[in-house]
């Protein structure tokens, strides 16, 4: 393997220095300052939300830091000593800080600020967005704007080390989760290798455990989840050469073996490990009898424009729609569709 030396060191962001500049003075500017992130929050949106409060506090700053949503058990160590308030239910707290600035971070589209849209719409405080998606439509004052970055924990640890601020275990430990978990644990494309020297940054010199971490987020389920698993698989169906994997979960199954619906995050990854399979897809049957649709690609097959026509959308390896079911029409439905686009993209 030839050395690289030529290539700019893998840790520089795309920002410019300027604009990160612009940012911590609208810090520095600021004394009560509102931090929060998208509703349905993930590792990154809560990882970002909670390594923010950390750091701004041991700036001096008055910080209340939420977001529009209840926050996913999984992510409750996060913030043990004082957990996430859900936004929506604390207007008064808000009202009580008068912000002076507000920082949204991992989101900066409307839609999925929508509970708490209308108060930030209103909120004379100057906005900072730290974000890394493509959807872009909430003014702000400054960015940090950064689609490279796998991850907007990525996108503060950059911040923070250009300004030179504290980052205490706390903070390093949210930032680490806020990269690990929008890389499924460094395992997607996005984890390239700025991502991976970050990692190893808040390993080495912030003390950060990644085993820890690991047995808190992903080793961490209920026996109810391990039963559904256990009969997701066993309802599997190969289709199309065994290239479409099919799988579903029935209400029966939810009753069955206990496990509630927000346990069904990440099953659908389970048969993508079948070698030949390119493209699964999961339906759940819904308490009304409505289906909920998830499709995963692993290749050129964009499950968005088939999930685009059942009313869904999504991204181009992930996406996902709601049908009115019921469930085995549906199943007819979307095996017909993605059998055609497989058969129309053959691998090469
Ligand atoms: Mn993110």
């Amino acid at each position: 393997m030839s050395r690289r030396s030529d290539l700019p060191s893998p840790r520089t962001s795309p920002i410019d220095s300027a604009v990160l500049d612009r940012a911590s003075h609208a810090v520095a500017a600021a004394t009560r300052i509102l931090v929060t992130s998208h509703w349905r929050p993930d590792g990154d949106a809560l990882g970002s939300v909670v390594a923010l409060r950390e750091v701004l506090r041991a700036l001096g700053k008055e910080v209340l830091a939420g977001v529009p949503d209840d926050v996913p058990g999984r992510y409750s160590f996060l913030a043990q000593d004082e957990p996430i308030p859900h936004l929506v239910r604390q207007t008064a707290r808000i009202e009580a800080l008068q912000p002076d600035l507000v920082i949204i971070a991992d989101t900066s589209a409307k839609a999925q600020l929508e509970p708490i849209w209308p108060f930030l719409q209103t909120c004379p405080a100057p906005r900072l967005i730290v974000d890394h998606h493509v959807t872009h439509d909430v003014p702000a004052a400054a960015e940090l704007y950064d689609t490279t970055a796998g991850a907007t924990g990525l996108v503060l640890l950059d911040w923070f080390l250009a300004a030179g601020w504290d980052i205490n275990p706390a903070a390093a430990q949210a930032l680490f989760v806020a990269m690990a978990t929008d890389t499924g644990w460094f395992r997607f494309s996005s984890a390239d290798a700025r991502m991976y020297h970050a990692a190893g940054l808040l390993i080495d010199r912030f003390g950060v455990s990644p085993d820890a971490l690991y047995q808190h987020l992903y080793m961490n389920e209920s026996p109810q989840r391990a039963r559904l698993l256990g009969a997701m698989l066993s309802s599997l169906d190969m289709h199309a050469d065994n290239q479409l994997a099919v799988c579903a979960i029935t209400r029966e199954m939810f009753t069955r073996s206990g496990a509630q619906y927000w346990e069904t995050e990440d099953l659908i990854n389970e048969p993508m490990r079948i070698g030949t399979v390119r493209v699964t897809a999961l339906l759940i049957e819904e308490p009304d009898g409505k289906v909920r649709l998830s499709l995963r690609s692993k290749d050129s097959i964009d499950v968005a424009a088939i999930t685009n026509t059942f009313g869904g959308g999504g991204h181009q390896r992930a996406a996902g729609a709601r049908t009115p079911g019921p469930l085995e029409t549906t199943k007819a439905q979307v095996i017909a569709a993605v059998t055609s686009e497989l058969t129309a993209h053959p691998v090469l």
